[in-house]
C-alpha cells in the first residue's frame, strides 16, 4: 500500500512538471514575442520608368518590441538585389544616393521612417516593369526580430494612406 502512494506522489510530481514547463514554455514565447514585435505600415514602391530596372521602395517600421533591433537587409524575387540607400541634397541641389552600409538601427520604441528624399530601399535589376496597382514582398531581415515579409503596392506617388498619417 505504502508503495502505491509512492507512485501516486511520483504522478503528481511528474504532472506539476510538465504543467511548470508548459506555462514556462508559454511565458517564453509570449517574452520573445514582446521582445522582438516589429510593425510595417504605408508601404509602397515606385514604378519603373521605361526600360529602367529600378524602383525604390518606402515604409514606415515600428518596433513595438523591448529590444533594439537591427534592420540588415532586404530582398525580393522582383530584383536582383535591394539596396539600403540614403538620399541627401547636395549645396548645389543635386539629389546624391549613398549604400548604408551596415543596415539601420531601430530602437525599442521607435520608427524608422523610409521615405523619399531620405532612407530607403532601391531595388536594382527589377526585369519585369513594375506598374501601378501591381504589388510586391519585400523580405526584410532583422538581427533580432528575423524575417518579415512586407506586401508593398507599387504607386506612382505617396498613397493617401501613407500621407494622411502623422
Ligand atoms: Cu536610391
Amino acid at each position: 500500500m505504502f508503495g502505491l502512494t509512492r507512485i501516486r506522489i511520483v504522478e503528481i510530481g511528474v504532472a506539476l512538471l510538465l504543467t511548470l514547463a508548459a506555462l514556462l514554455f508559454v511565458g517564453l514565447t509570449v517574452w520573445a514575442a514582446e521582445l522582438t514585435r516589429i510593425e510595417v505600415a504605408d508601404a509602397w514602391a515606385r514604378p519603373t520608368a521605361g526600360q529602367g530596372k529600378m524602383s525604390a521602395a518606402y515604409m514606415t517600421i515600428a518596433n513595438k518590441g523591448k529590444a533594439d533591433d537591427l534592420l540588415k537587409s532586404a530582398r525580393t524575387a522582383k530584383a536582383e538585389s535591394v539596396e539600403l540607400q540614403q538620399a541627401t541634397v547636395t549645396a548645389g541641389g543635386v539629389m546624391q544616393m549613398r549604400k548604408i552600409e551596415h543596415g539601420i538601427p531601430v530602437e525599442s520604441g521607435t520608427s524608422l521612417v523610409l521615405k523619399p528624399g531620405g532612407a530607403h530601399f532601391m531595388l536594382v535589376g527589377v526585369e519585369d516593369a513594375l506598374e501601378a496597382g501591381q504589388q510586391l514582398v519585400l523580405t526584410l531581415e532583422f538581427a533580432k526580430a528575423g524575417i518579415v515579409d512586407v506586401v508593398v503596392p507599387v504607386s506612382a506617388s505617396t498613397p493617401a494612406t501613407a500621407s494622411a498619417r502623422p
